[in-house]
């Protein structure tokens, strides 16, 4: 009977003898290596009590290319995930300040010119426990163990602008209400607050933009129900909140509506009382080391290529500096093709580390805005968009 293979050992039929068995010198034969993806890059899945996935987070230090394979890419949503709405039974309205209101059943939608985008997608909460640890409070937040809220698809389907291009707009149209069909009541609303859907207020410029879309596929697959099946908004450079799952209503609005996620949630402050609270949209510009990491103790004294990623909500990434000194002195990365504008880009660079000692390894993102990533955080009352400099203690020996 076939069982589950145990980490670390050969699969019985694997074990025979010639080029490749346990006897073979070919290194990729031994270890953990047997010719199929290796068992360690898993998701954390947070289950239900049914036992299924509702929570996905993303082994991003694992990752090779672009594309984040769906099954490892991040899930989060707030409330209960919402019954499965097949694709025969959807329908999306669009009303308001718009000259011919339309219901658009699923087929509808595709007799559209379809488009695809390839973009990163980064929950605002992504690495919000660096936030205590700048501050001093609690250890080093793993991103190796924990996962992370970020990952990066290619998402299929049509511009928003061309369903709006259909209905007309008024002259008095400024903002796009995105409403999902999942219902809830935030944990941290006030009490009496009565249960709402899921949504979010775009300004009509940004969904206007070519690549707003309504995705109904990602990476070359029809959308599954946890990434807001049939039918998702996908708001590539801002924060995940704004690609609206489970996408049901649009309403075209003369004003920005009041979402419960965008001045309770979703916003810069420094406390719930701020008078000065700003809606977060566009998401920084941020690199990360993928190699070497937290999980790296020692490396012999010689050459090794440092990696990562790099992205920007603000606009292309156009260099990755690298420090082994803890910022003392930078070095220009290699930027790896392609620099796609709303992607994450892989950077590379070759250390010559020839004396033993201890180094602080970590990499800094500049964008096409002239942002530069900061060693600085920007604090807030949320803990929303952590983006700033990490560095890795690595000792040469
Ligand atoms: N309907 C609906 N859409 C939603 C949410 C939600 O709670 N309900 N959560 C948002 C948040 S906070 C994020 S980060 C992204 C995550 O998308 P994913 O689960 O496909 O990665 O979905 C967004 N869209
Ligand atoms: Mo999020």
């Amino acid at each position: 009977m076939a069982t589950r293979q145990e980490e670390g050992a050969v699969p019985d039929f694997l074990r025979m003898d010639g080029p490749g068995g346990p006897q073979s010198t070919n290194p990729h034969s031994q270890g953990r290596w047997y010719g199929w993806p290796s068992s360690t890059v898993n998701p954390v899945n947070l289950l239900d009590d049914d036992g299924r996935v509702q929570r996905v987070r993303t082994p991003v230090m694992d990752l090779q290319g672009l594309i984040t394979p769906t099954e490892l890419h991040y899930v989060v949503q707030h409330f209960a995930v919402p019954e499965v709405v097949p694709t025969d039974k959807w329908s999306l309205s669009v009303e308001g300040e718009v000259k011919r209101p339309l219901t658009l059943d699923y087929e509808q939608l595709r007799r559209f010119p379809g488009r695809t985008v390839r973009t990163i997608m980064e929950c605002s909460g992504s690495d919000a426990t660096y936030f205590e640890y700048f501050k001093g409070e609690g250890s080093k937040p793993s991103r190796n163990q924990e996962r992370m809220i970020l990952s990066a698809s290619e998402w299929t389907g049509v511009p928003l602008a061309a369903v709006l291009n259909e209905t007309g707009l008024t002259g008095k149209a400024t903002h796009i209400r995105a409403e999902g069909w999942d219902k809830g009541v935030p944990a941290s609303a006030a009490e009496g607050t009565e249960p709402f859907y899921y949504d979010k207020g775009l300004p009509l410029e940004k969904a206007l933009h070519p690549d707003t879309i309504l995705a109904v596929a990602q990476n070359g697959q029809m959308l599954e129900h946890l990434h807001g099946a049939p039918v998702r908004l996908l708001v590539p450079g801002w924060s995940g909140n704004w690609s609206v799952k489970w996408l049901w209503k649009l309403e075209v609005l003369d004003h920005e509506p009041d979402c419960w996620y965008h001045y309770n949630f979703y916003y810069y402050g420094d406390s719930p009382d701020d008078p000065n609270k700003e809606l977060i949209t566009t998401i920084g510009v941020k690199s990360m080391v993928t190699h070497p990491n937290d999980d790296t103790d020692t490396l012999s004294t010689g050459t090794h290529v440092v990696r990562g990623y790099a992205w920007s909500g603000g606009g292309t990434i156009t260099q990755v500096e690298v420090s082994v000194d803890g910022g003392d002195t930078w070095h220009s990365a290699r930027l790896e093709e392609p620099i796609d504008r709303w992607m994450w880009v892989r950077w590379s660079y070759v250390w010559n580390a020839d004396k033993p000692g201890n180094y602080k390894v970590m990499s800094r993102g500049t964008d096409a805005a002239g942002r530069v990533q900061s060693h600085e955080p920007r604090y807030n009352n949320m803990r929303k968009n952590f983006s700033a400099i990490v560095g890795y203690d690595i000792t040469i020996q």
